[in-house]
């Protein structure tokens, strides 16, 4: 690995309008092929990660829990300057995490990459807001005579449980933060993708942060619930599905003891709502984006497409038209739109889903999938969308049309669904789009554009509802939920030791 060390990642690799024309180019001058024969032999030698048993994981809270002590009083500026140190050291090893994203995580060099860009601003950013949340104690107006102080800090041991669709990005912004605001970690990565994982905690250590402060548990979900069953921890933060994250809920509540904060970003049946005045070919580039990139595998992904009807049979031919042209394959040439699917049970769910449609919908396109753990786009129009009633976490679209008179059934069966993660709108018309914001509780709405790849500090990413808790990954209001706040009183006025306490801070 240390050989690869110095491929520099340049800047411009990350301007979304240069990845596709010139991804081979890039492909090339990266070293890419051969780093990832070298991950792939160096994986395969070393076999897989083994899972931790319940004793370790134990173990690693009290561990965090000691490490708690020192990291909390680490000022925050030194904190803020490791997960810096970490960007930078991301950036400058940004090959090698990219050939581990394609060998590990079966991710596109176009995903590895926006994927690595994430993981990069979450450092930066979590940095940038934490020095200023964490890096002075606010003072807050008040009468004279008393001085009144609001500080951060952090809560203590925070589990850190993530899934295998962000296996670095996703990692790295829920680690990152918990660290930022004062925590100790225990992170849990999904065991899809512990390599990743791995080798991020290296670097976080190798960035700064403590060995004690940080600490790796591999395993699956039995693992994650002896983490958030314990009964020294403050704080759980995760991202995946919604039935899990009902599942850590109902363990946080049925300890005795403090009561600990979660922090969950679950799942969504996202929609799109086509009316008749949109840009046809815009839709179809949008919708193709948003259903089948990333083989459909991202929490932001549309799954639900409403068409109005006036427009509805040149709409679908058109996207079908557009979907026909994905190349579905390997992910590591360059060439590929849409990589695999995570494992074999992922693609016996989708296709129990798609024979599912098949009956009981009329199929408007199925792509090829080559052999292997391959899923085929497919786009499918249902009369109703209730025949669609859980996420279905892959490369497969349903449509539906409507007519214009009928918007407000549309709105109500989004609503009903009860996810309010992503929502596509393409419209020309301002009181159309104004109403449909106006009316859902929806976390990230897109206009005109396609529904995926939120930019750290640019759209805040996350949902309500049964989509998430809040608050907004990539946001400025998620450090302060893995924080304490301690609101000191002083009183100035007072004759002897209070004037005496703050003179003596002077
Ligand atoms: C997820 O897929 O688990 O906007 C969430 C996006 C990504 C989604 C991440 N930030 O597409």
């Amino acid at each position: 690995a240390a050989a690869h060390s110095k491929i520099p990642l340049p800047g411009d690799l990350y301007a979304p309008e240069r990845r596709n024309s010139r991804g081979v180019e890039f492909g090339a001058r990266l070293g890419l092929d051969r780093l990832l024969t070298d991950v792939k032999a160096e994986t395969a030698g070393l076999g897989p990660i083994a899972d931790a048993t319940a004793e370790q994981a134990n173990a690693a809270v009290t561990a965090a829990r000691a490490g708690f002590a020192s990291w909390s009083r680490t000022p925050a500026t030194t904190r803020a300057a490791a997960l810096e140190q970490a960007a930078h050291l991301l950036e400058s090893r940004g090959a090698r995490f990219i050939a581990l994203l394609q060998a590990e995580g079966g991710k596109t060099l176009d995903d590895a990459l926006s994927e690595l860009r994430e993981a990069v601003d979450f450092c930066r950013y979590y940095a940038a807001q934490g020095r200023k949340l964490f890096g002075v104690d606010a003072a807050m107006p008040g009468p004279t005579g008393e001085s009144n102080t609001l500080a951060m800090r952090g809560r203590g041991v925070f589990v850190a449980i993530s899934p295998w669709n962000f296996p670095l990005a996703i990692f790295l912004g829920q680690v990152t933060a918990a660290l930022m605001a004062g925590n100790s970690v225990v992170a849990k990565p999904a065991e899809q993708t512990p390599r990743i994982a791995r080798e991020a905690v290296a670097l976080l250590h190798e960035a700064g942060i403590p060995k004690d402060a940080l600490h790796l548990v591999a395993g699956d979900g039995r693992i994650g619930a002896a983490l958030t069953a314990h009964a020294d921890i403050a704080g759980v933060v995760f991202t995946g599905s919604t039935e899990v994250a009902r599942s850590i809920n109902r363990t946080l509540a049925a300890k005795d003891g403090p009561i600990v904060p979660l922090i969950a970003e679950t799942g969504g049946i996202n929609a799109m709502i086509a009316d008749a005045t949109a840009l046809p070919e815009q839709v179809a580039d949008d919708v193709v984006t948003s259903a089948f990139r990333s083989a459909g595998q991202r929490c932001s992904a549309l799954r639900l497409l409403f068409v109005q009807e006036d427009v509805a049979d040149r709409m679908i031919e058109m996207i079908a038209g557009a979907a026909r042209e994905l190349r579905i394959g390997d992910p590591c040439d360059v060439a590929t739109h849409v990589g695999p699917v995570i494992d074999m049970e992922a693609k016996q769910r989708l296709e129990a889903h798609i024979a599912r449609m098949t009956r009981e919908a009329r199929l408007h396109f199925a792509g090829h999938a080559p052999q292997g753990c391959f899923v085929a786009p497919h786009i499918f129009e249902l009369k109703d969308a209730g025949q669609l009633t859980e996420e279905v976490f892959g490369p497969i679209l349903h449509v539906v049309r409507y007519r214009a008179e009928s918007l407000e059934r549309v709105l109500a069966t989004i609503e009903r669904t009860g996810y309010g993660l992503t929502l596509g709108i393409h419209s020309r018309i301002d009181d159309t789009i104004e109403a449909i914001i106006d009316r859902l509780q929806i976390g990230n709405i897109y206009v005109n554009r396609n529904m995926i790849g939120a930019v750290v500090g640019v759209q805040p990413f996350g949902g309500n509802g049964l989509s998430g808790t809040g608050p907004k990954a990539g946001g400025p209001h998620y450090l302060a939920r893995f924080a304490t706040e301690q609101t000191v009183t002083i009183n100035t006025a007072a004759a002897g030791g209070n004037a005496a306490l703050l003179a003596g801070e002077e």
